[in-house]
């Protein structure tokens, strides 16, 4: 035993009834006095925790999320825990073409705008999400019947326009969305079938001309394990980058199961750093079975931490986003039927095991305790 644990003994012996262990209302006085002499001999400064965003930052990675506009307009809890929390926001569908531009040449940026002077407000960093998907596309473009010619200068007309609207302060973009298919070739889809496969080299080059100041990523989903979908991806990268196509990341979407290993991917990071790209996990979240259990929440809770390890000991990987923050506002329930609490919240923006782990895998720098661990 040590010497500070046996000072703390002796500083609370008085507060104890002999017997029964049990703490009597009056003798609270020595006790409250004995942790707050003890605790900092322990190096346990009594200091809340620090919200992500400040974690993150201290080791030179954005902690962001995806953000809903409903929520954000309605509810000041979910706002106000947004603005606490996190460094960096990716509106979830408010930059989706069909939400952007509904109908053609008439743009509405209200749900992007509010999210964006949001981010201004409260000095966060915000990711551009989406310019060239295959979905969330409005009814007159895909029913539109536009030859080759003019739907190259429809999408280009679209980059320009809402690249140009945020220059300064949209500073990374996911430019190009899931274009591949799952084994790894370009995926078939409204802009290959009509464009051919020049679109995507296109599209990047629209959007540096439009903001020469912006990271420009491409984003994918299921390339966090070695296969052939990052096979491809590298492929396709290593391709863009050879005719000089201004290609700055490579998004890791990172929709997973508790029960998943990310194991592989700081090794596919790795081999994209080594083709000149920067690296982020675009999307994360875990989702468990439900009705979610403390073993299913605790697998959670692992998947999200080492995530976050592998972020920060990747080269070149610039931020973690999780896709929503609270269970209350995420897309998992809908699209995965029997699966959910997919987040680091609960329902009533309670902090799960998720978020605890999270927090301290970031502050596990050699100086810093996480003296906020839950066991
Ligand atoms: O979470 C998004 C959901 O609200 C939308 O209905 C859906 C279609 O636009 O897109 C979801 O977000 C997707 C993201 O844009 C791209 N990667 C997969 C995400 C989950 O489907």
């Amino acid at each position: 035993m040590n010497a500070i644990a046996v000072v703390f003994m002796l500083l609370m012996l008085p507060s104890l009834t002999p017997g029964c262990r049990q703490l009597h209302a009056d003798r609270l006085v020595p006790l409250a006095i004995a942790v707050v002499m003890v605790l900092p001999m322990a190096g346990v400064a009594a200091q809340p925790q620090p919200p992500l965003r400040d974690l993150a930052s201290a080791r030179g990675i954005a902690v962001g999320t995806a953000v809903a506009a409903g929520p954000l307009r309605d509810n000041e809890s979910y706002r106000d825990r947004l603005g606490a929390e996190f460094g960096s926001v990716t509106p979830e569908d408010a930059l989706k073409w069909s939400a952007v531009e509904p109908a053609r040449g008439q743009y509405d940026f209200t749900d992007a705008d509010r999210i964006v002077d949001f981010a201004v407000q409260h000095g966060q960093a915000v990711r551009g999400h989406t310019l060239v998907w295959h979905l969330s596309l409005p009814e007159w473009l895909t029913g539109g019947g536009f030859g080759v010619t003019e739907l190259r200068g429809i999408l280009k007309t679209h980059i320009e326009t809402v690249l140009t609207r945020y220059r300064g302060r949209i500073a990374v973009w996911d430019i190009a969305n899931e274009v591949l298919a799952e084994d790894g070739t370009l995926r078939r889809g409204f802009w290959l079938d009509r464009l051919g496969p020049d679109y995507l080299a296109e599209a990047f080059r629209w959007a540096r001309a439009a903001d020469p100041q912006a990271r420009l990523y491409l984003n994918e989903y299921g390339a966090e394990h070695a296969g052939a979908k990052a096979d491809g991806l590298r492929a396709l990268v290593r391709d863009l980058k050879a005719q000089g196509v201004p290609i700055d990341g490579v998004g890791f979407q990172t929709h997973v199961r508790s029960s998943t290993s990310l194991s592989e991917l700081g090794d596919v990071m790795r081999h994209f750093a080594q083709l000149g790209v920067d690296v982020a996990i675009t999307e994360l979240d875990v989702r468990v079975p439900l009705p979610a259990d403390a073993v299913s929440l605790g697998r959670q809770a692992e998947v999200y931490a080492h995530a976050a390890r592998v972020c920060l000991s990747a080269p070149r990987c610039r931020s973690i986003t999780v896709w929503g923050f609270t269970d209350a506002v995420s897309w998992i329930p809908d699209y995965y039927f029997g699966y959910g609490a997919a987040t680091l919240l609960d329902a009533t923006l309670a902090a799960k095991p998720a978020y605890h782990r999270l927090t301290c895998a970031l502050a596990a720098a050699p100086t810093r305790r996480c003296l906020w661990q839950v066991a």
